[in-house]
């Protein structure tokens, strides 16, 4: 029998995150009929490629879902919002990369090697929703962690990547780095201070409490996803790299974790990749993860400050593990367990 194909909507094709959902797509194979690719009318009528054949950009509307099954969103919460309704009313499950609907408590919020169960709740929205890239790689290295003693508080502090902010930010970076190496200024549109040779301790904008949203996103989805009432805190950072987020992670769990036990857990846990021989001088860093799937973890030490504390650090491609290919991740299981 032939095997099944679907057709997919790429909400934000022109995007970062569409641009790699769509090759992630193509190299894992995912079984496609059609695909169309929406974006804003700025860029309607742009050719792109899927597998090698060209597709037109098409505007995005209310009617843009007819015969859609699966529509993968990327083009910002406003857009999720307005958009994902008529995509479910047309008869897709919509995929969205954004968090407009990802505290929601009818819509699955899911990284697979976490929580795929969770996938089965689509049925009450027609909605999964991606967790943000900094929560992703932290609950995939923790994840084999809480499932061996309890982790009862999480301090994590990110350096987040300048793709983690789209297209704009990465030219910002790489244009500024050409200016001022020339000896001339650099102007700033995307960040509100020069990110080149700089640090921002500012992801998206401040909360009431002092917090940036994008802190409070790491530590509502990571509660909501790991599905535990952990304390959690962050501190996130925008450094001068172009992909791949690192975060320095302190935990404290129940029992003691020795760090030859976390060592070997790390190891053999879905989607992680233990890169941790300090005598060697090997630990993970952005230059290694980006390109690659597997959330890598090193640094691993006993935080000797407390009787059951560990200090980790995780690095992982943010536009890779951290939006498309977790989004692909969820396509496959939706197509292979739920979908006829
Ligand atoms: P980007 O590079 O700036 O791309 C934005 C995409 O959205 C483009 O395709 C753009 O189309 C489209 N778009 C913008 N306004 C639109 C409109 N009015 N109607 C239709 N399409 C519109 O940004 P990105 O990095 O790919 O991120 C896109 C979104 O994905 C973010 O806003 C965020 O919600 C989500 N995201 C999630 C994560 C995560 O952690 N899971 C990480 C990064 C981003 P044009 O080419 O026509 O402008
Ligand atoms: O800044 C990063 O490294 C990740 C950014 C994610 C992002 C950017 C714009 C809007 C998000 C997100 O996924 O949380 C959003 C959003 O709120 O949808």
């Amino acid at each position: 029998m032939a095997k099944k194909l679907w057709n997919i909507a790429m909400v934000g094709a022109t995007g970062a995150v569409g641009t790699q959902m769509i090759e992630c797509l193509e190299e894992r194979e995912f079984p496609v009929g059609k695909i169309k690719y929406l974006a804003s009318s700025r860029s309607a009528g742009e050719i792109l490629e899927f597998h090698g054949k060209p597709i037109m950009v098409e505007e995005l509307t209310h009617d843009s879902f007819d015969g859609i099954d699966i529509a993968l969103f990327s083009a910002g919460g406003e857009r999720s919002r307005e958009f994902c309704p008529s995509a479910v009313k047309a008869g897709a499950v919509c995929i969205d990369n954004s968090s407009a609907w990802r505290m929601d408590a009818d819509v699955p919020l899911v990284v697979p090697e976490v929580n795929a169960h969770a996938i089965a709740d689509y049925t009450k929205k027609g909605i999964i929703a991606n967790p943000n890239c900094s929560t992703i790689q932290m609950v995939v290295a923790l994840k084999p962690l809480h499932d061996y003693t309890q982790i009862e508080r999480i301090v994590v502090s990110t350096y987040q990547a300048v793709s983690g902010t789209g297209r704009k930010a990465i030219d910002e970076l790489r244009v500024q780095v050409g200016e001022l190496l020339n000896g001339r200024p650099a102007n700033n549109e995307v960040y509100p201070y020069q990110i080149a040779f700089n640090c921002l301790p500012q992801i998206d904008s401040f909360c009431e409490n002092g917090y940036t949203k994008e802190e409070m996103k790491m530590v509502n989805e990571t509660r909501k996803i790991m599905e535990a009432d952990i304390r959690v805190t962050a501190t996130t950072v925008r450094v001068p790299v172009f992909y791949g987020h690192s975060e320095s992670i302190n935990i404290e769990t129940e029992k003691e974790i020795t760090v030859e036990k976390a060592m070997e857990l790390i190891a053999a846990a879905p989607g992680c990749e233990l890169v941790d021989e300090v005598g060697e001088g090997i630990y993970p860093m952005p230059i290694d993860a980006a390109g690659q799937d597997l959330v890598q973890v090193g640094r691993i030490r006993k935080d000797e400050s407390i009787a059951n504390g560990l200090n980790l650090w995780v690095v992982a491609d943010n536009i890779r593990k951290g939006a498309a290919t977790n989004a692909v991740q969820i396509a496959e299981i939706l197509i292979r367990d739920y979908l006829k």
